[in-house]
């Protein structure tokens, strides 16, 4: 996972560290006096310049929206420019500062757990789940239904995708595979009225929440951006899950912008991460809508569903000291 992106940031602790080595700078005799330093060098903003251009055509190339590069780039030199780095210590301080930048990219600002929002949450917890088509929603559903029920949460599907042939069906034979019941009407039948129902199950049954499924749409179709819309009207979701598949980077960043643009988005899901050579969504993505990413998609097993933990995100794309 992230090989490339973590092939590129080692490439660039290793330019810093080069460049470093040409700059040994004068101690100041406070300094030498309190021992702080046995010997420094100080990088300055004309060392840095190449290097954090060729940083920033390589987040480019790998998924990172422009916006993103420019913040990590600009804060990373923050960091570096002008300070006083230990003799010897230059790779372990370039990435604690690489490492520490990517962390506030990362960061929304509060933290989200999906278990602890439902265990809180009046019940049922209705929870959407919206995106292009093909991104993994009814497959990620299923995957929810299962770690939902691993922590004693009992969930129903809504199969709410009543526009693509085939796609109530697929979403019985997922639910089935998890052992979870699913609500349905014919294909065709209006999307939110089947959530509705579902819904309506939900509080007869003492069902702890719904998970609905809804048809793949374009964020530039207007008529199916518009039955989003309504959707959230009818079933006033206690949350928006937008998911997009990480392995169509800028895309993804593009349409969580629109989808939220449209809808108002909660939080977000990437799938398909196992198969994510770059890892540049997940930064832009968060960056860009400042939505948390709660859940990824590691693989085509029921099992393959992980928390979203920052600290694992980036101690996979910075290289081991
Ligand atoms: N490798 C990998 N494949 C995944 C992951 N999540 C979903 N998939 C695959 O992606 C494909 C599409 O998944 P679906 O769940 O049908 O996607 P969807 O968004 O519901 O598609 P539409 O209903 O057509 O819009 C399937 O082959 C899934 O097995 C993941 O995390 N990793
Ligand atoms: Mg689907």
């Amino acid at each position: 996972m992230f090989e490339i992106l973590r092939k590129k940031i080692a490439s660039f602790m290793g330019t810093v560290e080069d460049s470093a080595r040409k700059h040994e700078v004068e101690l100041s005799v406070a300094t030498k006096v309190r021992g702080m330093l046995s010997g420094a060098i100080r990088l300055s903003d004309s060392d840095l310049e190449d290097v954090l251009w060729n940083l920033q055509l390589e987040l480019m190339q790998n998924d990172v929206a422009s916006e993103t590069v420019e913040y990590l780039t600009g804060r990373l030199k923050e960091r570096l420019v002008g300070m006083d780095i230990e003799h010897g210590k230059v790779n372990e301080f370039v990435s604690k500062a690489v490492r520490e930048v990517l962390l506030e990219t990362l960061s929304t600002g509060s933290e989200f757990n999906l278990i602890e929002f439902i265990r809180r949450k009046e019940k049922p917890v209705k929870i959407v789940f919206f995106g292009v088509n093909g991104t993994g929603k009814t497959t990620t559903i299923a995957k929810v239904a299962a770690y939902l029920l691993k922590n004693g949460i009992s969930p129903v599907i809504a199969a709410g995708d009543t526009f693509r042939a085939g796609a109530i069906e697929q979403a019985e034979k997922h639910a089935g595979m998890v052992g979870v019941r699913v609500v349905k009407q014919q294909k065709g039948s209006d999307s939110a009225a089947v959530i509705f129902d579902a819904i309506e199950h939900a509080k007869a049954r003492g069902i702890d929440v719904v998970l609905a499924d809804t048809a793949g749409r374009m964020q530039t179709n207007v008529n199916l951006m518009d039955e989003m819309k309504k959707i959230i009207r009818v079933a006033k979701p206690d949350l928006k899950i937008f998911v997009g598949d990480a392995l169509t980077g800028n895309d993804a960043v593009e349409q969580a912008r629109s989808f939220n643009d449209n809808a108002g988005i909660d939080a977000v899901i990437l799938t398909k991460m196992d198969a994510d050579a770059k890892g540049g969504s997940a930064l832009s993505i968060t960056h860009e809508t400042k939505k948390p990413i709660i859940l990824i998609g590691t693989g085509q097993g029921y099992g393959d569903l992980k928390e979203f933990d920052r600290n694992w995100f980036v101690d996979s794309i910075i290289p081991a000291a």
